[in-house]
């Protein structure tokens, strides 16, 4: 007989696939083109142009300019198969799919690389960053963890809080332990706890409630001076941060690319807020309400001066080579200012 948490942990395998052994080999014998090709340096990154294709291949591309496979031995056939592994495990949902996932690695490795935060991390822990963006919203399935909860979905019995961040992690980890796919095979006992720990901490780290936790201990620290980061504590508040402001950085691309971004984002709410009318019998908040699509703009400068410019603020007061981040997010506020009062 189960006990009642395994009979609900049962009910939340969903059905997942790793990747044929025919994609697998075609991604691995195809040449891997230049960080340039793909603009991976840049904060200004776009994947609306790429193929499905070419947006494993920047994914590679990224592991391949940080030596990961190199330093990690990982085999070059394992890493193709978790990457179209994790692409598949990704729903076609409006903004929580895989693209979303490819973006917010994308601003990591920027930030690594441009923004120079690699200084303040080992090789395990910018294996551990890479690997948490491209899985931290793994079988999204475009409704937030308050809807979870409203329809009692087994996830949200067995997760009470941060519901759908520990599940992307349990995916991401069902993932790793399928046949061919753990790029951390070569890792020593150590070092695979160690990167496990990274990579949840940091998928869970990506839940809004989570950020406003960290976010004042953050402030803290970096308002008495804090310079060496390099503690246990200190190491996981950053890497969490850098999370958030990797999740949101839709906010500070080029103009026209937010605006895309944003209707994509208001899109999913949409169809939550459907469900909610038509499933549950319920008025959805504002966010979610087709009939109140006026009020977007207004709400995306909510969101801007709530979380983002504050977040960005404090990152680029410590790391200067971040502020192009608070410096787009600022342009694009304007842009949401202006169509707000047309209103
Ligand atoms: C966000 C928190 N929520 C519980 C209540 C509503 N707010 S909000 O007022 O800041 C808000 C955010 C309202 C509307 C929004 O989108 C309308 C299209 C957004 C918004 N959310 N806008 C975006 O461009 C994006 Br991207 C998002 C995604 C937020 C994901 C939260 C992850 C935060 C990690 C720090
Ligand atoms: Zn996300």
């Amino acid at each position: 007989k189960l006990m009642a948490k395994q009979k609900v942990a049962l009910e939340c395998l969903s059905y997942h696939a790793t990747a044929t052994l025919e994609d697998t080999n075609k991604l691995a014998q195809d040449v891997i083109p230049s960080a340039e090709t793909y603009n991976l340096y840049s904060f200004k990154f776009i994947d609306f142009d790429l193929t499905d294709d070419d947006t494993c291949k920047a994914a590679i591309r990224m592991f391949l300019e940080c030596s990961l496979v190199q330093k990690f031995q990982i085999p070059y056939q394992v890493l193709c198969k978790w990457i179209l592994s994790v692409k598949k495990n990704y729903r076609p949902v409006k903004y929580h799919n895989w693209r979303h996932a490819l973006n917010v690695a994308q601003t990591m490795f920027a930030m690594l690389k441009t923004a120079k935060m690699e200084q303040f991390m080992n090789d395990l822990e910018i294996l551990g960053l890479l690997v948490a963006c491209l899985c931290h919203d793994l079988d999204h399935r475009g409704t937030n963890n308050a809807f979870q909860s409203k329809i009692e979905s087994p996830l949200a019995i067995l997760y009470t809080t941060s519901t759908m961040e520990h599940h992307h992690f349990d995916q991401c980890v069902m993932i790793l332990n399928s046949d061919g796919n753990n790029i951390f095979q070569a890792l020593s006992p150590e070092d695979y706890r160690a990167v496990m720990k990274i990579v949840e901490n940091s998928i869970l780290s990506t839940d809004l409630a989570m950020y406003f936790k960290k976010k004042n201990r953050f402030m803290e620290l970096v308002e008495n001076g804090e310079f060496d980061w390099q503690s246990e504590e200190k190491k996981e508040l950053l890497c969490g941060i850098l999370m958030s402001a990797c999740d949101v950085s839709a906010i500070a691309k080029p103009w026209d690319i937010q605006h895309k971004m944003a209707k994509l984002v208001a899109d999913e709410f949409f169809d939550q807020g459907d469900l909610e009318k038509l499933q549950l019998n319920e008025q959805p908040v504002a966010m979610m309400d087709r009939e109140r699509k006026d009020e977007l703009p207004q709400m995306q400068v909510g969101f801007i001066d709530l979380i983002c410019l504050p977040l960005y603020k404090v990152l680029a007061e410590t790391f200067p080579w971040m502020q192009p981040l608070y410096d787009g997010t600022l342009e694009n506020r304007k842009h949401w200012q202006d169509l707000a009062e047309k209103v």
